[in-house]
């Protein structure tokens, strides 16, 4: 039987497992939950990067090797609006501006994120469901060195150098769950959380009120696919963060973070195969082509099925 799976994602790492994963699932089979924490407004425009990086990912159109936007872009808005002294610390592509307009006067015209996103999918011929975490204004907000930062302004303005002391959600007791995302991890055969930076990424998906619980609660296995390789994060801030936020930067620390909804840990083979304290199991899971992402999404399935079985039926 194929399983329904859903995936728990945010940032680039988060896209890599969801693609490797719609290459062995049918699209019915895979729903993706997707951090909003990152989303702001920029030049009056609705922003959403690990929404959009899922669409261009799963779409063909990513510009893999930078990670978020498209391939082959042009920057002509770029170059005008910066001879008109515009911000220009957050880079718009010419294409990508079609997505970030077209949201913001979906949004003025009062649709929520989730049905915009959708339309998106369709348009693209996009199969997994991918569904915001909420459709309400949730940012990951930064304690740091240099006053409080939105997300954004952290990881884009500043290159993740300030030290972080501390990491809120804004608005996220507020924000309830969008459309079908409790409906699906309840009717999930397997749950992955993506090797997404866990504080930042999957944090805020977390936060959202009835998320977690409904993770804690499902009859699926939810497992984790560690982002540390090695003893390092293999991308983005994570190992820095979690030495500011002094954490070892351990997959038994990872463990700890998600042991309210985790069942199990795949960990890199690269690491010193100590207990994390959760069922787990290693593999290469470094993730540079196809074949990787599709490597680790199936060993990733493999522990879940494990775990599942495991169970008492
Ligand atoms: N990341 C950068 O490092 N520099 C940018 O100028 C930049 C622009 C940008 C525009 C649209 C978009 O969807 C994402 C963009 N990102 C940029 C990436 C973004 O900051 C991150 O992908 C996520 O917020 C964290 O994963």
């Amino acid at each position: 039987m194929t399983p329904r799976v859903v995936v728990l994602t945010g940032g680039v790492g988060g896209a890599k497992l969801v693609l490797g994963l719609a290459q062995i699932l049918p699209p019915s089979n895979l729903t993706a939950i997707v951090n909003t924490g990152d989303d702001f407004t920029h030049l009056g425009l609705a922003i959403s990067p690990d929404i959009d990086t899922l669409l261009y990912t799963l779409s063909g159109k990513a510009n893999a090797a930078q990670g978020w936007g498209r391939e082959g872009e042009s920057w002509s808005f770029m170059s005008a609006l910066r001879t008109l002294g515009g911000a220009d610390w957050f880079q718009l592509g010419d294409g990508d501006l079609a997505l970030h307009i077209l949201r913001t006067d979906a949004r003025a015209q009062g649709q929520p994120l989730s049905q915009i996103v959708a339309n998106f999918a369709q348009a693209w011929n996009v199969g997994p469901a991918v569904l915001p975490m909420t459709n309400d204004p949730v940012a990951t907000m930064l304690t740091t060195d240099e006053g409080e930062l939105d997300f954004q302004h952290y990881f884009v303005a500043r290159r993740c150098a300030p030290v972080v002391r501390a990491i809120r959600f804004q608005g996220a007791a507020q924000a309830r769950p969008a459309p079908c995302v409790l409906a699906a991890i309840a009717q999930a055969d397997a749950i992955l959380i993506a090797p997404s930076n866990p504080y930042l990424s999957i944090d805020p998906i977390l936060a959202v009120p009835g998320i977690a619980a409904a993770l804690a609660g499902a009859k699926a296995a939810v497992v984790a696919i560690s982002p540390i390789v090695g003893g390092q994060a293999v991308k983005g801030p994570t190992a820095k963060l979690m030495a500011e936020l002094g954490i070892a930067i351990t997959n038994t620390a990872i463990a700890t973070h998600y042991r309210a909804v985790l069942n199990g840990l795949l960990l890199d083979e690269r690491d010193p195969p100590a207990d994390p304290g959760v069922t787990f199991a290693t593999a290469d899971t470094l993730m540079h082509t196809l074949e990787d992402r599709i490597r680790v999404a199936r060993a990733a399935l493999v522990l879940a099925e494990q775990i599942s079985k495991s169970r008492p039926q």
